[in-house]
């Protein structure tokens, strides 16, 4: 059987509205483009990947799904079809291992030869008959797993599977990662071929320790493939990421088999965390103030003007500095902040300057909601819009403020 290559790219695995066939279109060109090779289509609120895991895809959508596999086939990038049957599947019912088989089936006569099986967010307990059958949600999970792989490989040559677990990150492991019984069992029975998915020590890591990871192997019997919620905002959406991949080891690679992103909701407000993703692979040892740099460069370059002018560079860092990532802010925002701080606390005669330069952001901010407003690219505007709205609102206060 051939090596699998190393997973790179992005997880459709939000909860919120799906993305668009025409985004998914747009992401296969980023994802080529940064270097990237899959696409994992697993929308929590795509109702027949999850609550309505059972009913099979019609024709209509099999024609919309068909698309997109040729269209990550013309572009080199592997189509992962995920379904998630843990919410109510009853293991040891044979009409729900057939409901399952039937819509795999249905998809590797798609050509679909990559799959996942994922139990992240769902109740950690059998059913009386499962338990009684298998005893642990651990083991009846890796048997499912197994018979489904066994299964593919009698449709398809070389299969891959991915499994995301119920306890998929550290601190949901008890008492301990090592110790953790469920992720013991699993490690010891899942099939070796079967790859794990994993968050890191929490749902959003901010840093991926290498020790950290080597603990996770360790009880998987496996490297992980990461599943990074970095930039995922589907938990605060008044949030948005625009930082880059960042505060984890140049030696990634390493340690995983993969390492695929699960971004914002927003689709067009991604183009930073796939192409900062993608040059951080390349080049795992360019410091990511200059990886961020880069990436933002190249986005600026997409600002295309449907009137006006062209958002500058500096516009666009000053807001992405702001909207930057879960743990922190970039550097602009952080003068920004120690500048509104002066103001709030010291007489003016210690501002040195720090009202002025808030002024000038204030007046930045006015720029850049001009500017997103008249984007050629609507879905980037609307993305955007609220952010940039409240951003520009709170420009004008501070204005206010300080004239008063
Ligand atoms: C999660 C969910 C994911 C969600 C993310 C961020 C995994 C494996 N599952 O726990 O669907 O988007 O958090 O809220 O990460």
């Amino acid at each position: 059987m051939p090596p699998n290559p190393f997973l790179s790219g992005v997880i459709e695995g939000f909860y919120g509205k799906p993305w668009t066939p025409g985004e998914r279109r747009q992401l296969l060109g980023w994802l080529q483009r940064a270097g990237l090779n899959a696409y994992l289509h697993g929308p929590k609120d795509d109702l027949k990947h999850r609550a309505l895991w059972r009913a099979p895809y019609t024709d209509e959508e099999l024609a919309a799904l068909r698309e997109i596999i040729r269209d990550c086939d013309a572009h080199g990038i592997t189509y992962i079809h995920a379904l998630a049957p843990g919410l109510d599947i009853r293991f040891s019912d044979p009409a729900d291992f057939d409901a399952l088989l039937d819509k795999l089936e249905a998809l590797a006569g798609l050509g679909v030869t990559t799959f996942a099986l994922l139990f992240d967010d769902i109740p950690a307990r059998l059913n009386a008959a499962d338990q009684a059958r298998f005893g642990t949600p651990a083991a009846a999970q890796a048997w499912l797993a197994n018979e489904v792989l066994a299964r593919l490989r009698t449709m398809i040559p070389f299969p891959r599977l991915l499994f995301c677990p119920t306890v998929y990150c550290g601190e949901m492991a008890r008492p301990s990662v090592a110790e953790d019984p469920y992720l013991r069992e699993l490690g010891a029975k899942l099939a070796p071929a079967i790859d794990v998915f994993w968050t890191g020590p929490h749902i959003v890591s901010e840093t991926l320790p290498v020790d950290h990871l080597e603990e996770v192997a360790a009880v998987l019997g496996r490297a992980p493939v990461i599943w990074d919620n970095l930039h995922a905002n589907d938990y605060d959406m008044r949030r948005l990421y625009l930082g880059p991949y960042a505060g984890r080891p140049p030696n990634l690679r390493e340690h995983t088999a993969g390492v695929m992103i699960n971004p914002n909701c927003q689709f067009a407000a991604n183009f930073m965390a796939v192409h900062s993703l993608g040059r951080f692979l390349r080049r795992p040892e360019l410091p990511i103030e200059e990886n961020y740099r880069r990436t933002l460069e190249e986005w600026v370059e997409t600002f295309e003007p449907a009137a006006g002018e062209r958002m500058t560079f500096e516009e666009l860092k000053d807001l992405a500095d702001l909207l930057y990532l879960p743990g922190g802010f970039g550097e602009a925002a952080r003068r920004f902040f120690a500048d509104l701080e002066t103001v709030r606390r010291q007489p003016p005669e210690s501002w040195a300057g720090a009202d002025g330069r808030l002024e000038e952001w204030a007046w930045q901010m006015e720029a850049v909601c001009d500017k997103r407003t008249k984007l050629a690219d609507r879905g980037l505007a609307h993305a955007l819009y609220a952010h940039v709205w409240e951003l520009k609102e709170i420009g004008q206060f501070i204005g206010d403020w300080l004239a008063w």
